[in-house]
């Protein structure tokens, strides 16, 4: 077996389209590659940003993919592999979902990847992406300002986005391909949203891996549900909101959860101002929903 591995290349996954898939080496040299079928009986499917090792095919033939490297992160909504660095797309049109916002910072957060949040179109609204600063100022949340039309903004964000495999995700029609085009001169489809809205449809059908410029970055299509996570314990939730570390063992009851219980220290921290009321509001809007699976999860 370690004879053979010697054989195989080792690539990046860069795009899947049906059950083709294209590699890509450190070379920069780009490989058509199909799956083998022990992935689909071990119930694996290879994703965008995957490590891979894979035989090439022979001229034209398509090669397969042998094996699958360990995953540093994984997200199944957008599908990526290694992503490390998620940076969400809000803008004021269509209407940002703080809600959708804080479920996609929770998983992420429970992953260990960083999070940005580049709040778009400036152009139509200048003071909506210091309302979400606010919001998120407590948990350190860093968020760049960006019109992706007028090219402002762009190069904080894009030093930002250095030195990790980032993820490009949020809202159907936010603007993450205008965005990606703006960032790295690309020539992304991008559609407006009034006939994204007739046709029920994103622009960006799936996840694509662009290496441009020194940095790495998936486009994604955009979503606007993101169901609630099954079997996950109420407690856990906490602990993936960065500004409720400071008040850990602080509050009356030791297992409080911080969902106004009597003498709970997150709750004074947000009466003073330290915390947002409307992100501790969202908090207690998701933790309702997991309680409620955790307490259904024999059904
Ligand atoms: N005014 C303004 N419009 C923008 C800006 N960025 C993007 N748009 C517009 O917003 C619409 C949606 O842009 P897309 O880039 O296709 O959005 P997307 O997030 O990639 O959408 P999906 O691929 O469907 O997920 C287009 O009409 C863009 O021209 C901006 O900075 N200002
Ligand atoms: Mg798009
Ligand atoms: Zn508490």
């Amino acid at each position: 077996m370690s004879e053979r591995r010697e054989s195989f290349l080792q690539g990046t996954l860069i795009r899947g389209i049906g059950s083709f898939y294209t590699a890509k080496t450190e070379d920069g040299r780009c490989y058509t590659l199909r799956c083998k079928k022990k992935f689909r009986r071990m119930g694996i499917s290879p994703l965008t940003g995957d490590d891979v090792l894979f035989t090439p095919g022979e001229a034209e033939e398509h090669g397969w993919i042998e094996e699958i490297l360990p995953r540093k992160t994984v997200c199944l909504r957008p599908p990526a592999a290694n992503v490390t660095r998620l940076v969400i797309v809000l803008a004021p049109v269509p209407e940002a979902d703080l809600l959708l916002a804080d479920r996609m910072i929770s998983r992420a957060t429970a992953q260990g990847m960083d999070v940005l949040l580049a709040v778009n179109k400036t152009d139509l609204d200048p003071s909506f992406s210091g309302r979400i600063a606010e919001e998120y100022r407590a948990a350190g949340i860093p968020v760049f300002p960006v019109s992706a039309r007028e090219k402002t903004g762009l190069e904080p964000l894009k030093a930002a986005m250095r030195g990790a495999l980032c993820c490009l995700t949020g809202q159907s029609g936010a603007g993450k391909s205008t965005l990606l085009n703006a960032l790295l001169d690309l020539n992304l489809e991008t559609g407006d949203i009034s006939r994204k809205i007739a046709r029920g449809k994103n622009t960006t059908r799936r996840t694509e891996l662009i290496e441009r410029d020194g940095l790495k970055v998936m486009d994604t299509a955009g979503f606007s549900l993101l169901e609630p996570e099954k079997q996950m314990e109420p407690e856990k939730l906490r602990e993936r909101y960065p500004e409720f570390r400071a008040y850990e063992g602080k509050c009356r009851f030791r297992e409080c959860l911080h969902d106004r219980e009597p003498g709970c220290a997150v709750q004074e921290a947000s009466d003073r101002g330290m915390i947002h009321p409307d992100r501790l509001e969202r908090y207690r809007l998701l933790l309702a929903e997991i309680r409620e699976e955790w307490r259904d999860r024999y059904d």
